[in-house]
C-alpha cells in the first residue's frame, strides 16, 4: 500500500476516541469585538450515515488528482458537493430532511494567512479556531491529525491550530453527528427539529503570543463598585515560567477609570469604586470598556445593574420588576437554526410591539447575537441549557456534558446585562438522580456566575393541584409551564393550584399557551383554531393576574417552529402555538390580546 493509503479497520480499531470531550469550557477564549478571519462560505461536504469515514481515515486524505490515484477512495473529501456554512443540512436538500448521522466538512484555509507568518511581525502569531456551534459532536482535524471533540449542539468552541499549521496548504475538516442518543442532552425526544450541522459562523483569530483568555465584568454584590476577572494564556512551549505578563490595564473612559490589575499565574482580579448609571430596560446605558495586557486589547460594551430575589419579588436596582415575556427558540423556516442580527432584530421588534421587557430563550442556548441585541435594545433574558424532559441523570458523563454546557453559555454571555437568569432545565421527573444532577447544576451556575438568578421549569403536582417540586429549594425563581385550556382542560384546576400553592420564592409562568393553525386549512373554531387560542390566552391572563406571587411570564411561543413530532393536520410537522406564523409575519388573534394585557400593565 502507498503510504497514505486508507486502510480498513475494523470497528474496534477506530483511533479516534468517540467519547473524549477535550474541547470543553475550559478551551474558551475571550474573542467578542475580536476581528477575525471568516471561514463561512462554502465547505466541501458529505454524510455519513455509517461512520464510514472514521473507520477509513478520511480524514487523512491528501487532495491528489483522481487519475494518479493508487487506491479507490469511497468519499473525495476535496471535490463533490458541498454546502454552505453556517447552515443546517436539512434545509438544504430533500435527501437530508431527516438525516441523522455523521457529516464531514472540508475546506482549505485561506493562503492569505500563512503570508503573513511568513513575515516576522507575525511570526509569533497563535492562531484560534472557533466553531460557533455544531449540532452535536463535532470532531477537528487539521492536516490530518485529530485535534478535539466537542459535545454540545448550541454553544461555541475553540481549537488552537499553531503547531500544526503547514506553510502552505492547510485542509480543516470537521466531522460532525446529530444522532440523538440516550447519554445526550437533550436526550431523544424533544419538542424542536433536530438541525444538524455547522449552523453559526466559524473563524480563525490570530492572537499575540500571550492574550486575554477571558474578563468577567460587573457591578459588585453591595452596588458600590466595578468588579473584573482577568485570565492571560501564554503559548505552552514558552521559555517562561507562567505568563511574563504581570499586569493588564482596565479602562472605561466614561467613568474615569484608568487601573492597573496584578496578574499572578496567569490570573488577576480588582475591585474599583464606581458608580455607573444603571443598565434597564427603559435605559439600556452601555459603557465602552477596554482591557490591555501586553500585547493585546479586548473591548466590550457593559451594562452595569443589579438583579436580585428577595421574597417573591425580583428586585431590578432594587426595584420589584414584572416580566413581561414571551418564550422564543432560534427557528426559522427556511434556514433551520441559522440566524442573523436581522432576524434577532426582527424578534425583538416582535416583543416590543407585545409590550414585552422579558424573553425566554428556549430552550437551549442561542447564538450570542440574541443577548447582546437585547442588551442594547433593553431587554431581559432568561438563558437555558437543554436538560429537557428525560434525561440520564444516572450517567455521570451525561452530568459532565450538562455541566460544560452550561459553563460555555454563562462564559459566554455573563458580561450581558441583558442576562437576568440561566434556567438549568424544562419539566423533568422529580426523582432522586434528578434532583441531584439539577442541585450540581444550579450549584456550578452559582459558582462561575454569582451575579444572577437561577431558575428552572418546575413541576405541578397534579393529584394535590399544587406546585410541588423538590428542585425548588435550591432555585431562586421558579418556572412553572403550564397549560390549562389545551392539554388540562380543566380549567378551575389553574384557579385551585393558584389558591394551593404558597411558594417562598417568585414564580414565573415560563409556558403556557395554545395551538392555533391560521392558514387556509384551520378550523374556525374548537382546538387549533386561532378563535380558540386567543379564548385561552384571555383566561390564563384573567387568572394568572390575581396570582400575587407570579412575577412574570413568558407564553409559549412568539413563532410557530418546525418539529418532526407534529404531524396532525394542522400542524403539518410545526407546533403551532406561535403568537405570530412561522411566516414571522403573520400575527393571530392572540397576540393582540397578550399585547392589550401587557401595554395596559406597562406603566
Ligand atoms: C412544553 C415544552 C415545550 C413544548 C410545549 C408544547 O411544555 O416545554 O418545549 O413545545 O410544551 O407545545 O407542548
Amino acid at each position: 500500500l502507498a503510504e497514505n493509503a486508507l486502510t480498513s479497520l475494523h470497528d474496534e480499531e477506530y483511533d479516534v476516541p468517540l467519547n473524549l470531550q477535550n474541547l470543553n469550557h475550559s478551551t474558551m477564549v475571550f474573542t467578542k469585538g475580536r476581528t477575525s478571519t471568516s471561514l463561512n462560505g462554502s465547505w466541501n461536504f458529505c454524510v455519513d450515515l455509517l461512520d464510514t469515514g472514521l473507520r477509513q481515515k478520511w480524514y487523512e486524505m491528501q487532495p491528489a488528482n483522481p487519475v494518479d490515484r493508487v487506491e479507490p477512495w469511497d468519499y473525495d473529501p476535496f471535490m463533490g458537493e458541498s454546502i454552505p456554512v453556517p447552515s443546517n443540512w436539512a434545509m438544504l436538500k430533500e435527501k437530508w430532511y431527516f438525516f441523522e448521522g455523521s457529516a464531514w466538512y472540508t475546506k482549505k484555509l485561506p493562503p492569505e494567512l500563512f503570508k503573513k507568518r511568513e513575515s516576522d511581525a507575525e511570526s509569533d502569531q497563535r492562531y484560534i479556531l472557533r466553531v460557533g456551534a455544531a449540532q452535536y459532536d463535532c470532531k477537528v482535524f487539521l492536516n490530518g491529525k485529530f485535534l478535539g471533540n466537542h459535545y454540545g449542539g448550541s454553544t461555541p468552541f475553540y481549537v488552537e491550530l499553531t503547531d500544526d499549521l503547514a506553510e502552505e496548504t492547510n485542509w480543516l475538516m470537521l466531522c460532525v453527528n446529530n444522532t440523538r442518543t440516550l447519554d445526550r442532552v437533550p436526550m431523544r425526544n424533544t419538542d424542536w427539529f433536530n438541525y444538524g450541522g455547522v449552523y453559526r459562523e466559524v473563524e480563525l483569530f490570530s492572537l499575540p503570543r500571550e492574550f486575554i483568555r477571558d474578563m468577567f465584568i460587573r457591578l459588585s454584590q453591595d452596588g458600590r463598585a466595578i468588579e473584573v476577572d482577568v485570565v492571560v494564556d501564554r503559548a505552552v512551549d514558552s521559555a517562561v515560567d507562567g505568563p511574563s505578563i504581570h499586569h493588564a490595564h482596565l479602562e472605561i473612559p466614561e467613568l474615569g477609570i484608568a487601573q492597573k490589575i496584578n496578574i499572578e499565574h496567569g490570573k488577576g482580579t480588582c475591585r474599583i469604586a464606581a458608580e455607573p448609571e444603571r443598565w434597564s430596560p427603559e435605559n439600556p446605558r452601555l459603557y465602552k470598556v477596554v482591557l490591555t495586557a501586553g500585547e493585546d486589547r479586548i473591548t466590550d460594551n457593559v451594562g452595569f445593574r443589579s438583579i436580585v430575589r428577595q421574597g417573591v419579588d425580583i428586585l431590578l436596582n432594587g426595584e420589584p420588576i414584572w416580566l413581561r415575556g414571551i418564550s422564543v427558540h432560534e427557528d426559522d423556516d427556511i434556514l433551520g437554526k441559522v440566524t442573523s442580527d436581522e432576524d434577532i432584530r426582527r424578534r425583538l421588534a416582535h416583543a416590543k410591539e407585545l409590550g414585552c421587557n422579558f424573553l425566554r430563550l428556549a430552550h437551549y442556548p442561542h447564538h450570542e447575537r440574541a443577548a447582546e441585541l437585547a442588551e442594547e435594545m433593553g431587554f431581559l433574558l432568561w438563558q437555558e441549557i437543554p436538560v429537557y424532559w428525560a434525561i440520564d441523570f444516572d450517567n455521570h458523563n451525561t452530568l459532565k456534558d450538562a455541566k460544560n454546557q452550561l459553563i460555555e453559555l454563562i462564559k459566554r454571555d455573563r458580561n450581558r446585562a441583558s442576562v437576568i437568569i440561566w434556567s438549568i432545565g424544562n419539566e423533568n421527573p422529580d426523582t432522586d438522580s434528578r434532583l441531584s444532577f439539577m442541585r450540581d447544576l444550579a450549584e456550578t451556575a452559582r459558582l462561575y456566575d454569582p451575579t444572577r438568578l437561577v431558575a428552572a421549569a418546575c413541576l405541578i403536582n397534579h393529584a394535590k393541584l399544587k406546585i410541588e417540586d423538590r428542585l425548588v429549594d435550591h432555585l431562586d425563581v421558579i418556572g412553572i409551564n403550564e397549560y390549562y385550556g389545551w392539554y388540562d382542560e380543566n380549567f378551575d384546576d389553574l384557579y385551585a393550584i393558584g389558591k394551593n400553592s404558597d411558594p417562598d420564592r417568585p414564580v414565573i409562568i415560563s409556558e403556557t399557551g395554545a395551538d392555533g393553525d391560521n392558514s387556509s386549512q384551520g378550523p374556525s373554531g374548537g382546538l387549533f383554531s386561532e378563535k380558540y387560542m386567543a379564548d385561552v390566552y384571555r383566561r390564563q391572563i384573567d387568572t394568572l393576574q390575581k396570582l400575587a406571587y407570579i412575577k412574570g411570564m413568558s407564553p409559549w411561543i412568539l413563532y410557530d417552529f418546525r418539529v418532526e413530532r407534529r404531524q396532525n393536520i394542522f400542524q403539518r410537522g410545526f407546533n403551532r402555538k406561535g403568537l405570530i406564523a412561522a411566516d414571522k409575519s403573520t400575527k393571530k388573534e392572540a397576540f393582540n390580546v397578550l399585547a392589550s394585557f401587557y401595554h395596559s400593565i406597562k406603566d
